[in-house]
């Protein structure tokens, strides 16, 4: 099993990657999160964001995977592949979609109540998708959420009808305006019905049985390294494993058995929601890497937030996920800049100097290398020996310091504008 994951805080592009070499794999697997994600692919002109549904599902040999260490949104789910009807004939969703009957469920309550969290003085505003990703990962953690193979039990209706009204309860105690229970509640079980047209299997065994079989697995995933709930920024991060760890468990597939790791990384950095970002730029410069790189939430459009390429951070991204290679993109968005930076290590308030950490306070002091910048016209380039120096050199440098070889560079949003490097 290969597996793709981000180094940064998402939005690296793993979507794009993903879609790029999936022709070569039987099985994407998705292993964590829900649909907070925003995996945006091209396709025939179109572009589309896919949130739960793996990014493989453009080819018609794929099976794609929805496994156990995620969390299902049905009525999101719904949404999207009714989405992809635009893609009519190209895709069958209903014969290529595969999801664990171990995958949690994500209530509608789950998602009133990441709002009401968010935007209550009480918790702390972590900045969330406002997608209940918390809320369904932590009943899950408590034991008392429903899972995909519940929806075949006799008692899943009743079961499911008194958790929506328990949390309703609670947060009509409030004051949220909340639309009313018997919408949601209607709208919900209209999504389960839809979801028992797609194969809910014990993903663990055909996973393990393909592997058996020689099929290649491709994991995916979600958001990122510095976003994971164990070695990320937290409480800044996200609810699940984003680690290459985290691929095994949440598909049940061994250690032994891992290949390939690709890293995504961005030439830049960015990052939604709250919490420390030593190296970003609130001047002008900041501002135009965000249009120019459209630096936007994918889902739900909130202005990302840009700074330099952050050395240390990205060092322990790799060292704690074993990445065997880096794909480095969006180098085309700095292009025309005279120069361009890359904080080598953090200098702490005491003085301590850090080259490699995952622990980043607002007081982290980011120490910059200056480097050259580069002007390119990346259209039409097909090979990486066309590729100006001064990029060259920014990539030897990152060579050098990750220990680890650049694979791939991405230099524009299309498809096919990605070079391999070895
Ligand atoms: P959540 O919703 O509970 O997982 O939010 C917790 C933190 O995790 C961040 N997070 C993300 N960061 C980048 N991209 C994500 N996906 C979408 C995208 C986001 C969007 O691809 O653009 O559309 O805004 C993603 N999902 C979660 C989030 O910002 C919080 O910091
Ligand atoms: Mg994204």
């Amino acid at each position: 099993m290969d597996i793709v994951l981000g180094l940064q805080w998402g939005d690296e592009g793993k979507g794009k990657f993903i879609d790029l070499i999936s022709e070569y794999y039987d099985i994407t697997a998705r292993f964590n999160g829900g649909s907070n994600a925003g995996h945006s692919i091209e396709r025939n002109g179109k572009r589309i964001t896919l949130k739960m549904i793996p990014s493989g599902i453009f080819m018609k040999e794929v099976q794609n995977l929805i496994g156990t260490g995620t969390v299902l949104d049905p009525v999101s789910f719904k949404k999207e592949i009714l989405n992809l009807q635009i893609f009519d004939g190209i895709i069958q969703p209903e014969q290529n979609i595969i999801i664990s009957r171990k995958a949690h469920l994500v209530m509608p309550t789950h998602k009133l109540l990441d709002v009401f969290m968010e935007e209550n003085p009480d918790y702390t505003t972590i900045g969330t998708t406002k997608n209940g990703i918390a809320q369904a990962y932590s009943n899950k953690i408590l034991r008392q959420n429903l899972r995909v193979g519940d929806i075949y039990t006799q008692d899943f209706e009743s079961r499911a009808k008194h958790i929506l009204q328990r949390d309703y309860k609670m947060l009509a105690a409030g004051d949220m305006v909340l639309p009313p229970l018997e919408e949601i509640t209607k709208e919900f079980f209209d999504a389960i019905e839809f979801l028992k047209k797609f194969n809910c299997t014990e993903t663990e065994i055909y996973l393990n049985h393909a592997l058996a079989e020689g099929k290649k697995i491709l994991a995916e995933g979600s958001q990122a390294a510095m976003l994971d709930i164990d070695h990320g920024t937290y409480p800044y991060v996200t609810s699940s494993s984003t680690t290459a760890a985290g691929a095994c468990s949440g598909l049940g597939i061994s250690p032994k058995k891992m290949g390939e790791i690709y890293g995504i990384a961005k030439a830049y950095c960015t990052r939604v929601g709250n919490g420390a970002f030593p190296t970003e730029l609130f001047d002008e410069l900041g501002e135009e890497i965000r249009i120019k790189g459209n630096e936007f939430g994918s889902n739900t459009g909130r202005p990302r937030r840009t700074g330099w390429l952050d050395l240390p951070a990205l060092k322990y991204a790799v060292m704690i996920n074993g990445v065997t290679q880096l794909v480095l993109t969006k180098a085309d968005v700095l292009s025309g800049l005279e120069s361009v930076a890359i904080c080598t290590h953090y200098e702490l308030e005491d003085g301590t100097v850090e080259t490699v950490s995952g622990t980043l306070s607002d007081n982290t002091r980011p120490v910059l290398k200056w480097m050259q910048g580069w002007n390119a016209d990346f259209t039409n380039m097909k090979d990486h020996s066309e590729l100006p120096k001064e990029l060259k050199d920014f990539l030897s440098f990152l060579e050098a310091e990750l220990k680890i070889p650049v694979g791939y560079l991405s230099i524009g949003p299309g498809r096919e504008e990605i070079l391999k490097m070895k």
